[in-house]
């Protein structure tokens, strides 16, 4: 059916005639009806991709343009005088993941369906999502997120499952998203909800009583869990995703005819980071309880799972207390600790038991012992988990662990949000690009096309024009588009390493206050969410803020240095902030940031690195060579060695170090007491000096020459568009297309 018949269906009007809102929700049909008709043909073998996150964006426009339908729909509405751009507005963004990890999750939906693999996704329909970010007295609060209307992307199944906790059995049931494929099939998205949860117990921001599980269970992606309640309340959202998927999936694989110890046949599931762990336990059980012998049951286990690994982060890789699985799923500690038995049989070496001897539950190892794939996700990562953090485990196993780099969806990340480019692209090298993105290298021909330079040029121009009104429209913030645009946008984190950022900052301000004025003007944005209860986090936020108002409001400055905080930065911000970038900030630790992604979308919308040898920063650093990217700082041996022998003394680079010590100085000093909060400037100040756990200190100086290198570049607009051009043609190896063909070629096999 047509747009307009369907609009005449459910309105009974014509599509003039309707408003914004009617016309999204019956856009809502069309695209449903189409999805449905491209269902996959559910083949033998299914992937399930288990994922505490998805973070899936707005998803009008993508499914309009992977149905292929996106032109004609945009037109037909154009022709009824009415705007595609502001009947999305009605949409509403779920906030149903955090950062990378989540969006990496969604993008490989997208590249499964457009590959025409048979993979769904599984997780949790969070009625809050994350939470939604408000900036009051230059500091972050928190309000929820709700995202469910009436009618959304969301189908109700009838698809039940009980899962059983301590004294509790609770109902869980299944919602689907429809994930369209590019010109392709489309598979599910599967997200379990209890029907006993109840919006109306939080109160007071996203407070609410952690211990009334049949009603809290779902309200919110990762509650606080500075407490034991709110920590046990994850093991409790865990296994209820667990459990739900391992019903699931036994059921369709009986329904295809698996005789259960040849479950591996028929289903790879996909453990993404420790928090979908429990799955391994708990089909173990259910193998168990349905007749198979405990041996056949893990071995049937181990051959259909395989883990990816995330982060070398201690505090990401869940520990759980024995007392807690105890309190909240007790049923699976006789299968963990048989589980954990078997290794203790076999390795004479404690660090990779299961159990330790805190009696705390290493969710990681589970995976790595009880997969038959261990990966990480991007080849510094995965050399680092072999030879330093799992080297343990290496040694056991060096067959299950590879790499698999990861990549984005180029539909939404260059088709959707950058339309100028992705015609310029096409009317340079055709649109072969858009199945085989290697296919972008050809752009390098155009490497000295004084015309092709500017154009590119001119498209930035325009997207920075449209972020300027979009932050007119949404903050009320005025910025200079023909300021360079510098800009750092993930989670919130010491490792990431925002507080470098700020601190060069106040180098500038300092520096402009003392006479020495950049040639072109720059804008700084950040955009980031901290955790609630990560205190470090919100003071960096803090400093951000304060700094926005100081010098945004400082008339001798102003004219050559702003900062712009984005409030609430989300998917939807970022489709608008990416393809504005000039200057790419990816300055994390080297060794702490497993891949980022973020670098990656930022590469394929024309805007340079500045980074450190961290992450995929160094395979993007391979291939647009020295003179495409600004690299700094000290390499990851070196910091995993200044961890090893606690050497790292921050207080003394703050003493020996006039340009640090002037910075750090600065967060104490009268402008931002001034502006700010004593209490959470003094904190973080201190926690610089004294600890600087992520070394800002010894990579402050040539982060500093380097930035300064890189604005000095800028100035020669030729050379920079060649810089850009270069990093659109070397970015189709990011294409999660390749990473997802890699998957099934050497794990999933589907
Ligand atoms: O996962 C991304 C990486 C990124 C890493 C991120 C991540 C989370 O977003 C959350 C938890 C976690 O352990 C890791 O930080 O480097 O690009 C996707 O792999």
């Amino acid at each position: 059916m047509q747009l307009s018949e369907i609009i005449k269906t459910e309105y009974n009007k014509s599509i003039s005639e309707c408003t914004n809102e009617e016309i999204y929700y019956s856009l809502l049909t069309l695209v449903k009806n189409m999805a449905e008709s491209k269902q996959h043909k559910n083949s033998k073998k299914k992937l399930y991709y288990i994922s505490a996150e998805f973070l899936i964006g707005k998803l009008l426009s993508n499914n309009l343009i992977n149905l292929g339908i996106y032109d004609d729909v945009k037109k037909e509405l154009a022709d009824n005088g009415k705007n595609l751009c502001e009947i999305e507005e009605f949409e509403k963004e779920p906030s149903l993941g955090n950062g990378g990890l989540g969006r990496l999750a969604a993008c490989f939906l997208d590249s499964i369906a457009t590959l025409g693999l048979n993979g769904d996704g599984v997780g949790l329909n969070y009625h809050f999502g994350l939470f939604k970010q408000i900036f009051k007295n230059n500091a972050q609060t928190t309000v929820p997120d709700p995202w469910l209307t009436k009618k959304s992307w969301l189908n109700k199944t009838d698809v039940t499952y009980k899962v059983k906790f301590k004294g509790m059995t609770v109902t869980s049931r299944m919602y689907d998203i429809d994930v369209t494929g590019y010109n392709s099939t489309t598979n599910k998205l599967h997200l379990f909800d209890i029907e006993s949860v109840d919006e109306n117990i939080v109160e007071d921001g996203i407070n609410f009583n952690k211990e009334d599980i049949e009603k809290n269970l779902t309200l919110f992606l990762y509650p606080d869990d500075s407490d034991d309640a709110g920590r046990i309340l994850r093991i409790y959202q865990q296994y209820f995703m667990v459990s739900s998927a391992a019903q699931l999936i036994l059921d369709e694989c009986i329904e295809k005819g698996c005789k259960l110890y040849d479950l591996s046949d028929y289903a790879v599931i996909q453990i993404n980071d420790t928090h979908p762990t429990m799955v391994i336990p708990e089909l173990i059980r259910l193998l168990v309880e349905r007749g198979l012998e405990m041996d056949d049951a893990i071995e049937a286990v181990t051959k259909s799972c395989a883990y990816t690994n995330h982060t070398i982060l201690a505090e990401a890789l869940e520990k759980w207390p024995i007392s807690y699985l105890k309190k909240a799923v007790p049923q699976l500690m006789p299968i963990i600790e048989v589980l954990d038995d078997k290794v203790r049989r076999k390795y004479d070496d404690s660090s990779v038991y299961i159990i330790d001897r805190e009696e705390r539950v290493h969710m990681a190892h589970i995976d790595i012992h009880y997969s038959s794939s261990v990966n990480g996700v991007a080849s510094l990562h995965t050399d680092i988990l072999k030879n330093v953090e799992l080297n343990n485990f290496y040694r056991i196993y060096p067959e299950k662990f590879n790499n698999k780099t990861n990549g984005i969806t180029f539909r939404r990340w260059l088709l959707h949000s950058n339309p100028q480019l992705t015609e310029l692209i096409i009317s340079l090298i055709g649109d072969g690009y858009k199945k085989d993105a290697t296919q972008l290298e050809k752009l390098l021909e155009y490497k000295d096309n004084e015309e092709v330079l500017n154009k590119i040029l001119e498209i930035k121009d325009t997207k920075k024009m449209e972020l300027k009104n979009v932050l007119r429209d949404r903050q009320n913030i005025s910025i200079n588009e023909n300021s360079i645009f510098d800009i750092q946008i993930k989670r919130l984190h010491e490792y990431k390493r925002q507080q470098l950022n700020a601190l060069y900052v106040i180098h500038k301000y300092l520096e402009i206050k003392a006479g020495k004025k950049p040639t072109t003007p720059i804008t700084v944005f950040f955009g980031a969410k901290a955790a609630p209860a990560y205190i470090i986090a919100q003071d960096i936020i803090h400093l951000i803020l304060c700094l926005q108002e100081l010098i945004n409001n400082d008339h001798e400055v102003n004219p050559y240095l702003n900062v712009v905080m984005v409030e609430n930065y989300n998917v939807t911000w970022a489709e608008k902030l990416i393809p504005a970038c000039d200057i790419s900030e990816q300055i994390s630790l080297a060794s702490k940031e497993a891949s980022g992604t973020g670098n990656m979308k930022f590469m394929l919308n024309g805007a340079v690195t500045l980074g450190t040898e961290d992450g995929a920063n160094v395979e993007i650093h391979e291939l647009v060579g020295d003179d495409n990217i600004y690299i700094f700082g000290d390499l990851s041996e070196t910091v995993v060695e200044r961890y090893a022998n606690g050497s790292y003394n921050a207080a003394q680079y703050y003493n020996d170090n006039a340009q640090i010590k002037e910075a750090v100085d600065f967060i104490t000093g009268n402008e931002l007491m001034a502006i700010g909060d004593k209490e959470r400037l003094e904190r973080l100040s201190h926690e610089l000096i004294w600890k600087d756990w992520f070394m800002t200190f010894p990579d402050f100086d040539a982060y500093v020459k380097t930035r300064e290198q890189a604005y000095a570049d800028y100035e020669n607009r030729k050379e920079w568009a060649k810089k850009m051009l270069v990093n659109i043609a070397k970015a189709g190896y990011f294409s999660s297309d390749r990473t997802i063909e890699e998957y099934n070629r050497d794990i999933w096999k589907l």
